[in-house]
């Protein structure tokens, strides 16, 4: 074994003790460091200055109570989070997250691989994640004012517009956002672009809400050129419908592809004439309803009461959009059976190392989420500096940026992975393209935290 591969091996078997317990976060740290060996051996700079024996660990991890009373007047208390990762390349940014499956494995799994993908959209964002274990489902608006209120009354303490920049993620949208940023600004008395995806109304920006799905298929279309290909006339199945689902459907069917499935937790909806997106986006961002009320509502739809089965679609591109580890081997073998040739990643890390193992060794085209899903935190980049300098741009602005940042990551990552010695894997590629940004940054620092 070489010297850089035991060294490895050593920082794995730390992080196997220092955060024990957190099997999310080790597999996160393990794929990284699967694709650093070439790197390493080309700076050697990099192992003596012990960059990764300080990325393994945040510069802090924030945990708090978050109590709260709802509607019955009931005490209820919650656990917030905050995990700075790294700002080596700019202030913290990254999304909270409302789950009950949140705790310091899953909001350190997401910082982490943050790190990497803020680093690869080429702005000044460092690596950060948060959120909390409260579980938004059938609460009231009141309810979700109060939570978010209670929340910020902790958090405020430390973010800032240089110092560490929230946005949305799972749970997490334009509603909470903005008794968010009102409770901020309440107890700071200052407006400032502290947190994005702001509504349009107090300064968001134009297209974060498309951003991530829309570029997820500006990615997606890079990777389909390299084989002489596009979305035109192919069958997609995505997963979730949420934010991200919702807008990787809308710019998939814009670019000519028939989107045939969409899902939630409690199963999927199979629409073999193409999903009818404006009724989902009334069902999803208007009435916060469930997918299987599609089903119900038109003709000739299957539902499934098992998301998992969604990957059993036949299909010719897979854009998971969910969740962590929503796809397995099983789930990615079914995938190659049904004809799929293409996973692309809206969600942080839906597929396991062995699903990812079916793709490589099935010749799938496979677009990492750190790379593919950078089009949210990328544009939310993009909202920070609209309100620095007090402008906003236009959608067609935003989205010609969003649309360059995707290609730019595209080409890096392809790059990289050339130089890495694995043509066209584009994990490797995104691996090594953000390490080496964010490695640059620490040395040129010195030795701080
Ligand atoms: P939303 O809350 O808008 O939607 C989440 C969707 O995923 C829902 O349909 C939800 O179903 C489903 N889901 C959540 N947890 C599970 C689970 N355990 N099993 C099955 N389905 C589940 O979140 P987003 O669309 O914003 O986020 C989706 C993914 O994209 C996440 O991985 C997130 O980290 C990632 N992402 C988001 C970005 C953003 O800008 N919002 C940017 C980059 C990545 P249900 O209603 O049943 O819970
Ligand atoms: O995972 C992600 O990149 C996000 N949830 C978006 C974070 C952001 O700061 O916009």
């Amino acid at each position: 074994m070489s010297s850089v591969q035991s060294y490895l091996e050593g920082l794995l078997e730390t992080v196997q003790r220092t955060s024990a317990h957190q099997p999310e976060f080790q597999q996160a740290v393990a794929e990284v460091f699967e694709s650093l060996a070439p790197v390493l051996e080309r700076h050697p700079e990099f192992v003596k200055a012990g960059i990764l024996d300080r990325l393994i660990e945040p510069d802090r991890l924030i945990r708090f109570r978050v109590a709260w009373v709802d509607d019955n007047g009931r005490v209820r208390v919650n656990i917030g989070y905050r995990v700075q990762f790294c700002n080596a390349i700019g202030p913290y940014k990254g999304g909270l997250r409302f789950h009950p499956s949140v705790y310091e494995g899953i909001v350190k799994f997401l910082g982490f691989e943050q790190i990497f993908k803020n680093a690869l959209t080429s702005l000044p964002i460092g690596g950060a994640k948060g959120g909390s274990d409260f579980d938004p489902k059938g609460k009231s608006d009141m309810e979700i004012m109060r939570f978010c209120q209670s929340f910020m009354n902790e958090l405020y303490k430390y973010i800032g517009p240089n110092t560490d920049v929230p946005a949305g993620d799972i749970g997490v949208g334009t509603r909470e956002i903005g008794y968010l940023f009102g409770q901020y600004k309440r107890l700071r008395d200052e407006f400032s672009g502290v947190l994005t995806g702001k509504a349009l109304s107090f300064h968001g920006s134009l297209d974060r809400v498309q951003a991530t799905g829309y570029g997820l298929c500006y990615f997606t279309e890079e990777m389909l050129k390299t084989r002489g290909r596009s979305f035109d006339g192919q069958t997609v199945v995505i997963s979730g419908s949420g934010n991200v689902a919702i807008y990787a459907c809308e710019k998939a069917t814009q670019m000519g592809a028939k989107v045939v499935t969409m899902s939630d937790s409690n199963g999927y909806v199979y629409d073999p004439n193409g999903i009818d997106l404006a009724y989902v986006k009334d069902l999803k961002e208007v009435r916060r309803g469930r997918i299987k009320e599609y089903a119900e509502t038109h003709e000739g739809v299957t539902y499934v009461a098992d998301c998992s089965k969604v990957w059993t679609v036949p299909c010719d591109i897979a854009l998971p959009c969910a969740t962590q580890n929503e796809i397995n081997k099983e789930s990615a073998e079914a995938l190659v059976k049904g004809g799929c040739t293409v996973v692309c990643e809206g969600a942080n890390m839906p597929s396991t190392p062995e699903a990812i193992e079916v793709y490589l060794s099935n010749g799938i085209l496979y677009g990492p989420a750190k790379a593919s899903n950078a089009g949210g935190v990328a544009t939310s980049g993009l909202e920070m500096s609209q309100n620095s300098e007090r402008l906003s741009w236009s959608f067609e602005e935003v989205d010609a940026k969003l649309k360059g940042i995707m290609e730019g990551i595209f080409h890096a990552s392809y790059d990289a992975s050339v130089a890495a010695g694995s043509e066209g894997n584009l994990m490797v590629g995104a691996n090594c393209a953000g390490f080496l940004k964010v490695a640059t940054a620490m040395m040129a620092q010195g030795i701080t935290y």
